[in-house]
């Protein structure tokens, strides 16, 4: 196989709505780093992650090290990524994808080039990346209307085009103009944001607009196991499952003894090392795979088939990205058999201007609330330069260096705290 010549980590920045979480609110930028992996033979791969500072420097000394090295040999791929990052350890500033690791981090530095790197495979062999995990199980990938409240605009913006979403109607005409414009089946609300009270009352205003699609909310860790317990019980029989209630393995387990519905999780379960104590305690009942931190594709399949194994129904986690990103998500979730739940994106959320991607247009589109898989090979999306120069000129202009929702919210709110189990 083919040996990696040079690779580029370009960070870039894309305007981001105000939407708002249990850490804070979203800034107007949003970061990301594009990968390209090329080879002797000139064969290219496309990867998608973080764009963190501390990120980006881990990525590019992971960069250095993977020079020379096979791009078919993964475990080789894996070893040089690990002695690069040695002992080091990330941890996002938002804190809404867990607990940081040694291991996560390492799995995290990997993905971009592992995905590249299957890419360029794809690319060389003529067959797409889901063929490559075993061929696709469905020809097009459901995803869910991610809803979140919102302030109307940027502070020191004009409103944009969602407006606000403070309350259960304004969530019910955000689902009505996602579902409208995407068609999608179901629909995830982000919380952890008002009172368990009102969210309740806006997943009840859902239930009653949508009635039928499969419905979650995920307050990001910010009730108590108590308040988790009372929620459950109260939306008995309104969701397909609650996605991270209460912090932590142990809190998460009180809560699911409880309640009637599963738990899903992308908080308590983020890293192999957690897997045996939470089926031990029957924590979860659905994991939310996200290939940017489980170690890439071939490693979220492993872990898909580990879930299979202990009876965890599986969806996918999304944070703010671009079209690689969708693509790789696109492409693991087609060839998951036991995928049993529309995965989460961000994808809506870029249109707040046009022209956010560094894809060229056309490769992926939703039909139905779906994503068809791309035809490939590798990906099947290719890199729009301009684009990729104009972003990456926004990265260079935009002051942004890591994500921090709870700064940004304190600009506005001096008094925000952003306490886990807050209610
Ligand atoms: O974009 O604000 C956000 C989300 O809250 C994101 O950061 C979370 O990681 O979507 C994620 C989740 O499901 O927890
Ligand atoms: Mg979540």
């Amino acid at each position: 196989m083919t040996r990696i010549r040079e690779i580029t980590v370009t960070p870039v920045a894309f305007r981001d709505p105000p939407l708002l979480n249990a850490a804070g609110v979203h800034e107007p930028w949003a970061l990301r780093s594009v990968v390209e992996v090329v080879t002797d033979d000139g064969l290219s791969g496309l990867g998608e992650s973080y764009g963190d500072a501390s990120h980006l420097d881990r990525l590019r000394a992971a960069a250095e090290a993977l020079t020379g090295a096979d791009a078919g040999h993964h475990h080789d791929l894996y070893a040089r990524v690990a002695a690069s990052v040695g002992t080091g350890v990330f941890t996002d500033q938002h804190g809404l994808t867990g607990a940081g690791s040694n291991g996560k981090t390492v799995d995290s530095v990997f993905a971009p080039f592992e995905v590249a790197c299957l890419d360029l495979v794809g690319k060389a062999t003529g067959r797409r990346v889901a063929d490559l995990l075993g061929g696709p199980v469905r020809d097009a990938v459901p995803y869910s209307a991610y809803l979140f409240y919102k302030w109307a605009g940027h502070p020191d913006a004009p409103e944009d085009r969602f407006g606000a979403a403070l309350d259960p109607d304004g969530i019910v005409a955000q689902a009505r103009l996602l579902v409208g414009e995407y068609g999608f089946r179901s629909l995830k609300l982000k919380g952890g944001v008002f009172p368990p009270d009102e969210e309740i009352a806006a997943v009840r205003a859902l239930t009653d607009a949508f009635p039928g699609l499969p419905l979650r909310i995920d307050p990001n860790a910010a009730w108590t196991p108590e308040t988790s317990v009372r929620v459950g019980t109260e939306l008995a029989g309104a969701l397909e499952y609650l996605e991270d209630p209460a912090p932590g393995i142990e809190g998460m387990a009180e809560v699911a003894a409880k309640v009637p519905m599963p738990l899903a999780t992308n908080m308590a379960v983020v890293t192999h090392a957690h897997l045996p104590p939470a089926i031990a305690h029957r924590a979860i009942g659905v994991l939310l795979l996200d290939h940017h931190y489980w170690g890439g594709l071939l490693k979220s399949a492993q872990v898909a088939a580990l879930c299979a194994t202990f009876g965890i129904g599986l969806s996918m986690h999304s944070n703010s990205h671009l079209g690689i990103s969708l693509a790789a998500m696109t492409h693991l979730a087609a060839a998951t058999p036991n995928l049993d739940h529309s995965c989460d994106t961000h994808t809506p959320w870029l249109t707040v201007r046009d022209g956010q991607d560094v894809i060229a247009p056309g490769a992926l589109a939703f039909a139905g609330g779906a994503v068809p898989l791309p035809p490939g090979p590798g990906l099947g999306v290719e890199l729009d330069r301009d684009a990729l120069a104009v972003l990456h000129e926004q990265y260079e202009r935009c002051g942004v260096r890591r994500r921090d929702d709870t700064a940004y919210m304190r600009r506005f709110h001096p008094g925000f705290a952003p306490a886990r189990a807050r209610w």
